[in-house]
């Protein structure tokens, strides 16, 4: 009797620890309106995805996910607390609830998401690993940089990759691991390295950081996949669902000819995937825990898809990306966002 006893307590006992762990991390949406401010994780500092401008703010494609969020809730776009974070720290920061969002170039992997417990809502960006060589080297593709020092950022996927394909092809390899952008750009401006290797989109923004970034090219070799997009912790569905719409209402809103130009005229729309869009049909807002209007907040405050893209990275911003596979799927690319209905 005693031993079922026993055995009943610490059933129960972990019946309530199981419960106790996940409340804790429940309730992320609850946390920032009462906090009045979105904590949003960002890199240190890279041009058109997460940098401060001359005024001190925090402008780029990254960002403005954060934006986004915040404007959904609060249909304020400077609600953002930005937390800037390296490759190492970012994950370790979000899974100690140092911040409610991850918005930092972050790849989308298996371990990341059931190794180290956190959820990716979406792929922002779909981008590539390259590399980045002085143009006095005369290379011309991948394959000719065995025996080559490169630099690379640690706790990246970019480091592993770099590996894999250096040993795929049989060439010979220095990676030199470096835990800041600002240390791995000094050393390849230095001449520590031969190349640079990361995402591609990164490339674009750390050559203009060179003194002469004309000196510098991108190869044509792409090694990876690199899915990249905001992240959340496990265990707070809610919240994911918030951050995977916000993302999937600025695609949308693009594929729907909706952006900050043509926000009036939707708002009078009678087309039935326009209503729902803008919230004049159907109580969307509501079931995600915030309001109807939500989505045309996010379109105001931000601006849509093509915008955000254009405006920060695109073929006449500073870093001159064209829009690539990163077009909506109607238009030839892979951009794709499930309906809002
Ligand atoms: N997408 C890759 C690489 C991300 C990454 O951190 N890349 C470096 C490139 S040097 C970066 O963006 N650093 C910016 C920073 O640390 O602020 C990953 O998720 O591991």
């Amino acid at each position: 009797m005693n031993r079922i006893a026993t055995a009943l307590a610490f059933a129960g006992a972990l019946t309530g620890a199981v419960v106790t762990a996940s409340l804790a991390q429940a309730g992320t949406l609850d946390d920032v309106k009462t906090r009045g401010v979105l904590k949003c994780g960002v890199s240190q500092g890279l041009a058109g995805f997460s940098a401060k401008d001359d005024k001190g703010q925090w402008t780029g494609f990254d960002v403005d996910l954060c934006r986004a969020v915040a404007a959904a809730i609060f249909d304020d776009a400077s609600k953002v607390e930005y937390v800037p974070l390296s490759a190492d720290a970012r994950f370790p920061a979000l899974q100690k609830g140092d911040v409610d969002l991850l918005s930092r170039n972050s790849t989308w992997t298996l371990s990341r998401e059931a190794g180290l417990k956190l959820m990716f809502a979406g792929v922002s960006y779909y981008d590539g690993q390259g590399f980045l060589v002085p143009v006095s080297k005369n290379v011309v593709g991948a394959l000719e940089l065995g025996k080559s020092k490169i630099c690379t950022q640690s706790g990246t996927t970019s480091a592993l990759n770099v590996q894999d394909y250096f040993r795929q092809n049989k060439m010979d390899l220095e990676l030199i691991e470096l835990p800041t952008v600002a240390e791995v750009v000094k050393a390849y401006a230095d001449g520590k390295c031969d190349v640079l290797t990361t995402d591609v989109s990164q490339l674009y923004a750390l050559r203009l950081l060179l003194p002469k970034p004309a000196d510098h090219i991108v190869l044509p070799d792409v090694i990876s996949k690199e899915p990249l997009g905001p992240v959340v912790r496990q265990g707070d569905d809610a919240w994911l669902n918030l951050v995977k719409w916000s993302l999937f209402a600025l695609v949308n809103a693009e594929e729907l000819g909706i952006s900050t130009a043509t926000l009036d005229q939707a708002l009078k729309s009678e087309k039935p995937d326009v209503k729902r869009f803008v919230g004049t049909d159907g109580t969307y807002g509501e079931q995600l825990g915030v309001t109807k209007d939500w989505a045309v907040r996010i379109v105001k405050n931000v601006g849509n898809y093509g915008e955000i893209f254009e405006r920060n990275v695109g073929a006449q911003s500073k870093l001159g990306i064209p829009r690539g596979i990163n077009q909506l799927w109607s238009a030839g690319g892979i951009q794709y966002a499930p309906p809002l209905r």
